[in-house]
């Protein structure tokens, strides 16, 4: 059998569509998560869908996210979700858990499943060999709801791993150099597939923090096979009955080849504003850094926090900067617990955060102005850590504790002799902050609690023959949903709240921008290539929409955000000439033929007078959704 892992989980999941690269297909999705940043809309319309239980096999939500309780907001959105989750038939992992990709590998992942998660880093399950994809919550609460997902049929690009990582060079360095290869945008249309004697090196959560980053190229997943160091993981997590085998045939046919020799990969860092900026540790050494941060759903499992504890013991951190730990879930705190290694970190001067997401969202941690911030995390936009002007550099959490000690960026390999770690053979299991669903008959009984931070979602009409309006925002490349909506822990809060939200979008770039949709009565915005690339929020869209924006113009989008944008309503198109770029204007008078949206799309530019052909990617039922006024009108109308 030629087959790649993707190819035949796909093949065992299509309920629609064929299997022609690029085809819309329709798969049915087994399992599915949310997490409380984006699960509080997913929910809202999960309700609005109007079905009484979920339909899936395993869903679960989760709270990680906006776990700083600075007022009522979050910590009511977090009874409502409770609520929600006993309400319909989901799993609930309190807050204090862990985050939600860690949890999701540890306890509930399965080779061969499909998952769909309203995070972009829901590829992490992928290090199990679970098919796990990030959507929006409106995809994934319609996945509850028992619809089929679409996707484009994808290419797979198989990565060859050869070699063996050498001494204090990790997964997260395997990772950024496929980042350095690819670059934010080479993993489009793609699933990266892992495959030859590599793969054996590397254990689950390693597989798991090069699965998760992948989102970073832009890639629909990532995708490790499932062996026998999948079965050994599942079997010490006590789920050696989850385990499936699925491992590439001799010759299977990927669409491209990626080889990686682990010998040669060296520790590296991502420098300042993109994941795909990077450079080897060597090159920066020395330069100095202010806080470092480790942990992430990228960098915060037992053997990550293993390393950085063997490499703090005895030591004490670099005057001139503060360290921060998240660990990624109780059952990770608590073996370094029983070991002894927490002393390690609390003795060197660790600060010790919850078991959340924290700085990585800006939830707190935020570092000193001008700052460089070393962190295990998987991203680096701007102003995502909470300080406008801080530079945030990524690395492993070999490289983040070797730099908390020196006060410098510092490369591992001079911290001398590598002295391993000993994991255990079995995990310390205990799934008390875990509350499985009720039964149908108690699951009537509860009522949902809604704080006043719910507010109910916007309606939105349907779209009109014609757009007309100004294009109130030119934006470059690379525009990513931290742009377009940003997050920390001022904004964060206002997630179930749209009318509140959208007074922070674009803020990053113009804080104008809110108020000037409104008093235009929306408008368009234009940008360049990977419009939306990063996060899943789909309150980049949700907002956009409530402020007005009819359209988006650019020369490219990400996926997951291309998808938001069609769910609420927005119509997105390209330029069929990227040169045509420059021939619209920020306060430019612009009006857009709709119709049916055929191939092409005439736009005028009312204020120089040019027609501008535009194109897009919609397929039929895109078109009639949009037409609708989004998603939510009709799946309302499907399941009625
Ligand atoms: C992120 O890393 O940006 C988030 C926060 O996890 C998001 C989801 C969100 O915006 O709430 C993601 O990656 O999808
Ligand atoms: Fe949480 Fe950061 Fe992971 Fe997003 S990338 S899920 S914010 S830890």
């Amino acid at each position: 059998m030629g087959n790649t892992i993707t190819k035949t989980i796909l093949k065992n999941h299509i309920v629609e569509g064929e299997a022609v690269i690029g085809k819309e297909v329709a798969l049915k999705i087994d399992q599915t998560l949310t997490q409380d940043a984006t699960g509080t809309m997913a929910y809202l319309q999960f309700e609005a869908i109007g079905i009484p239980r979920v339909k899936t096999e395993l869903s679960v939500s989760y709270v990680d996210h906006n776990t700083l309780q600075s007022d009522f907001r979050n910590p009511d959105d977090h009874l409502y979700l409770q609520s929600i989750a006993q309400r319909f038939g989901i799993h609930f992992s309190r807050p204090g858990n862990g985050i939600c990709h860690q949890l999701h590998l540890e306890r509930f992942a399965k080779p061969g499943k499909t998952l769909i998660g309203s995070d972009s880093h829901t590829p992490t399950a992928g290090g199990i060999g679970s098919f796990a994809i990030g959507a929006g919550g409106l995809d994934v609460s319609v996945s509850m709801a028992g619809m089929p997902y679409r996707i484009k049929y994808p290419r797979v690009m198989g990565i060859k791993l050869t070699g063996k990582l050498s001494d204090w060079v990790s997964a997260k360095d395997i990772i950024l150099e496929i980042l350095r290869r690819l670059g934010v945008k080479g993993g489009v249309g793609y699933v990266l597939e892992y495959y030859g004697p590599g793969v054996k090196t590397l254990s689950v959560p390693e597989r798991a923090t090069i699965t998760n980053m992948g989102t970073e190229t832009g890639a629909t997943t990532s995708i490790f096979p499932s062996d026998e160091i999948t079965k050994g993981f599942l079997e010490a997590q006590e789920r050696g009955d989850s385990w499936v085998e699925f491992i590439p045939g001799e010759d299977a046919d990927y669409d491209k080849v990626l080889e990686i020799n682990l010998s040669e990969v060296e520790p590296l860092v991502a420098i300042p504003h993109s994941p795909g900026n990077v450079k080897t540790v060597k090159e920066l050494a020395g330069l100095k850094v202010q806080q470092v941060a480790i942990g992430s759903c990228t960098n915060s499992s037992l053997l990550d926090m293993k390393r950085v504890a063997g490499i703090l013991n005895g030591k004490t951190i670099s005057e001139s900067l503060h360290l921060t730990i998240s660990s990624g879930s109780r059952q990770v705190v608590d073996h370094l617990i029983e070991s002894g290694e927490m002393g390690y970190l609390i003795q060197a001067g660790a600060r010790i955060l919850e078991n959340a997401c924290g700085p990585c969202i800006g939830m707190g941690a935020a570092p000193p102005s001008g700052a460089v911030s070393v962190r295990t995390f998987n991203r680096n936009f701007l102003g995502r850590s909470g300080t406008k002007d801080a530079d945030i550099y990524l690395v492993s959490p070999e490289t983040a504790a070797a730099t908390s000690i020196t006060g410098i960026l510092t490369d591992p390999r001079d911290l001398g002799k590598y002295t391993g770690v000993k994991m255990p053979d079995k995990f310390n299991i205990n799934d008390n902050m875990f509350m499985p669903p009720l039964s149908p008959t108690e699951s009537e009984k509860i009522e949902i609690i809604r704080g006043p931070n719910i507010k109910p979602l916007p309606d939105f009409p349907p779209l009109p023959n014609n757009l007309e309006g100004e294009a109130l925002l030119k934006v470059e490349d690379d525009i990513t949903t931290d742009h377009i909506m940003p997050a920390g822990a001022k904004i964060l809060p206002f997630r179930s709240n749209i009318p509140e939200i959208s007074k922070f979008v674009f803020g990053v770039i113009d804080d104008t921008f809110p108020q000037r949709a409104l008093d235009k009565k929306g408008g368009f915005i234009i940008g360049g290539e990977n419009y939306g690339q990063g996060s899943s929020r789909e309150h980049a869209a949700i907002a956009p929409k409530y402020l007005g924006i009819k359209a988006v113009i650019v020369k490219s989008f990400a996926r997951i955000h291309l998808a938001n944008l069609v769910n609420f309503g927005i119509v997105p198109l390209t330029f069929k000439n990227p040169e045509d770029y420059d021939n619209i204007d920020q306060g430019d008078n612009i009006s857009i033929e709709i119709g049916n949206l055929d191939e092409i799309v005439k736009l005028t530019n009312k204020t120089s007078g040019l027609e501008i052909e535009l194109e897009h990617s919609l397929s039929d039922l895109d078109k009639e959704i949009l037409k609708v006024g989004g998603k939510l009108p009709w799946v309302k109308k499907q399941v009625k």
